[in-house]
């Protein structure tokens, strides 16, 4: 590798083309076949990509998703398609039922969602968005709409959705925090006693390969949890949750979010000092429930039983996507990312997502150790943030090269970056842009 350059212009027409396929003229799909709705955080990334294509695109596919906030605040995880055939994702519109099940909870009328929320990367996306052309956000009024619905947004998730009660978010689903079959989750998911087989239908498995995805097992303990959910209106607060954990990826991309939070503040006007007071109140909280100097990173903390997960994951390197980290907090969990745990810069091309010494680790299966590009690339920025220039250049450029050689895949063995899932994924090309043109590439 002697460039961060893999291409010629071949690679981002095909980025393009990506996008531009699955682009449905007010959102974009993280792909056609798997994935054919909008998803939350797919749209944050996607927006941050597409943003040097497209300013007024990138602006449209947030405000597509911020027009499907609830009135309590929550940004669904899914806003669905209703064009879209009810078999061609599990679980469909019928099963979630937003807009009667949520209705006290102010899931808005005319729009089918899911009821669950996925990590807050939005404001860092709008943020980013507004800088990718400043004349034209303005001109449009893009901050002063979303700096509002923003704002609720982190309200709900630092308020309902406190559960733990010591300042920290809590998700209640192993699909909200993004990194679905975890091994962090098996333990808290264990409790959950799964919906009988045969009582739902999986439509992931007509898309790939059964090794590359998640268990029926887990399957069925998904079903239950969010079907208990929608059986109480979604409902956060008594709601005696079975899976209650506090993660530190959501919370640090909810810091690094508050952040921007703030900056968007100065920008349309008002206050930013309530955002940098709460960023620091979560940051502190982050430390005092969620590190563990012994691993030399952050841990997920199973709310139930008030126990730390002793799983390592890559969602435990994300904290350095926050900016008061203190300094030896830093430190570790820069020598943490390059030790033999997640081997970055020796023995992997790219960060897996789990510990490549743990019991549960699996070079395939989803969240249970392939590579992803967004972690990498929220990697690449925590690095950066934290003065480890070098480290973060070469992250860079194989994470560019990965996802090139790849065919843009969702996720890739994290040895060998051989593509795992399915290709013309969107945050994939969306996010190899953005990284390019990080590199100095002109398109
Ligand atoms: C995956 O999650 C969905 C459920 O939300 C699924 O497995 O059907 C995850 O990789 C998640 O992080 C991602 O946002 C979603 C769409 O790309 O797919």
């Amino acid at each position: 590798m002697t460039s961060a350059r893999p291409a010629s212009a071949t690679w981002v027409s095909d980025a393009r083309r990506v996008l531009d396929e699955n682009w449905t003229g007010s959102s974009t799909v993280p792909s056609r076949s798997l994935y054919p709705h909008q998803w939350s955080w797919d749209s944050a990334f996607i927006a941050i990509g597409s943003r040097h294509l497209s300013a007024r695109r990138a602006q449209r596919e947030l405000e597509t998703l911020l027009a499907a906030q609830w009135g309590d605040g929550r940004i669904p995880h899914i806003v669905f398609n209703l064009s879209v055939p009810q078999g061609a994702y599990f679980p469909s519109p019928d099963f979630w039922r937003s807009s009667t099940a949520g209705a006290s909870a102010g899931a808005p009328a005319g729009i089918e969602t899911s009821g669950i929320v996925q990590p807050p990367v939005h404001a860092l996306a709008a943020l980013l968005v507004h800088q990718a052309d400043p004349a034209a956000s303005a001109r449009h009024g893009f901050l002063a709409r979303t700096y509002p619905r923003l704002t609720a947004w982190h309200r709900y998730l630092t308020g309902a959705r406190d559960l733990g009660g010591h300042g920290l978010v809590s998700v209640v689903h192993p699909w909200e925090p993004g990194m679905d079959n975890s091994p962090c989750w098996d333990a808290p998911l264990a409790r959950v006693e799964p919906v009988e087989p045969g009582t739902f239908q999986r439509a992931d498995l007509g898309h790939g390969t059964a090794a590359d995805r998640p268990t029926d097992l887990d399957y069925g303990r998904y079903v239950r949890l969010a079907a208990d959910y929608r059986d109480g209106g979604y409902r956060d607060a008594g709601a005696g949750h079975t899976f209650v954990v506090e993660d530190p990826g959501v919370n640090a991309l909810l810091i690094a979010s508050e952040h921007a939070l703030a900056e968007i503040a100065a920008l349309t006007g008002a206050d930013p000092s309530p955002h940098r007071a709460r960023a620091a109140r979560l940051t502190a909280a982050l430390t005092a429930r969620l590190w563990d100097p012994a691993a030399g990173l952050f841990l997920s903390r199973d709310v139930r039983g008030d126990v730390l997960i002793p799983e390592l994951s890559a969602a435990g390197l994300l904290p350095l996507l926050v900016p008061d980290l203190p300094r030896e907090t830093a430190a570790t969990l820069v020598r943490t990312a390059c030790g033999a745990h997640f081997g970055l810069g020796s023995s992997v091309r790219l960060v897996p997502s789990y510990d490549l010494q743990g019991p549960a680790f699996d070079p395939s299966r989803y969240w249970r150790g392939p590579a992803w590009l967004n972690v990498n690339w929220l990697l690449e920025r925590g690095l950066r943030l934290h003065g480890e220039a070098s480290r973060a250049d070469a992250l860079r450029t194989a994470a560019l090269e990965t996802a090139v050689s790849s065919g843009f895949a969702e996720y890739v063995d994290p040895h060998t970056g051989q593509p795992r899932g399915i290709r013309d994924f969107s945050w994939t090309a969306a996010l190899a842009l953005d990284l390019a043109v990080a590199a100095g590439h002109a398109f």
